[in-house]
């Protein structure tokens, strides 16, 4: 009998001025569905260039928005509050604190450059409540599943990569979870 399926993934020619490829899939395993918020490809060739104007990450009602924030290596990030209250950034990444800043009320943190790959967990000092994620990446090949659990990456130049999950709740095992789609198919 064939193993279950995790994820289905599919890789479709694009038309276009460039040869590129659309990636499709669908997280398969309801448990895994569930507790994905991410999909991500975890590396393609070449330098990545991050986007010249920064990501805004707001503060609203006591809460950060978006909850989670997917960026690509040396992306720049300001941190807004639209609230009344003083807020305080504490951005812990896997290995170190990055840093702490307080950003005033109604007002908007200088940019903060995010170089190291991984994940960064935002809280507040003020609010214990305050809890958001940003994920640095490799590349921008990276989407957020729907909640029937399929996803659409396009643009992948050609070529066999590996992909990953990433979710709050999902185990170091989930996390650690790859596959592999090429010209060959999935595997
Ligand atoms: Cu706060």
């Amino acid at each position: 009998m064939p193993m279950r399926r995790l994820i289905t993934l599919t890789l479709l020619l694009t038309a276009g001025p460039a040869l590129a490829e659309t990636l499709k899939g669908k997280i398969d395993d309801p448990a895994l569905r569930r507790k994905t918020d991410l999909v991500y490809v975890e590396k393609v060739d070449g330098a990545q260039t991050p986007p010249a104007d920064p990501v805004i990450v707001n503060q609203q009602g006591n809460t950060y928005a978006p909850h989670l924030t997917a960026i690509v290596a040396g992306t720049k990030i300001v941190f807004k509050s639209n609230d009344p209250e003083l807020h305080n950034v504490y951005a812990r990444g896997e290995k170190r604190v990055l840093f702490n800043d307080a950003v005033l009320p109604k007002m908007q943190s200088q940019p903060k450059e995010f170089k190291d790959l991984g994940v960064v967990h935002l809280t507040c000092n003020v609010h214990k409540e305050m809890s958001a994620f940003i994920l640095v990446l490799q590349n921008k090949f990276f989407a957020k599943p729907d909640k029937d659990g399929t996803f659409t990456i396009e643009g992948l130049p050609h070529g066999t990569y590996t992909i990953r999950v990433w979710g709050e709740q999902l185990t170091d095992e989930q996390k650690a979870k790859t596959f592999t789609i090429g010209t060959g198919g999935a595997s």
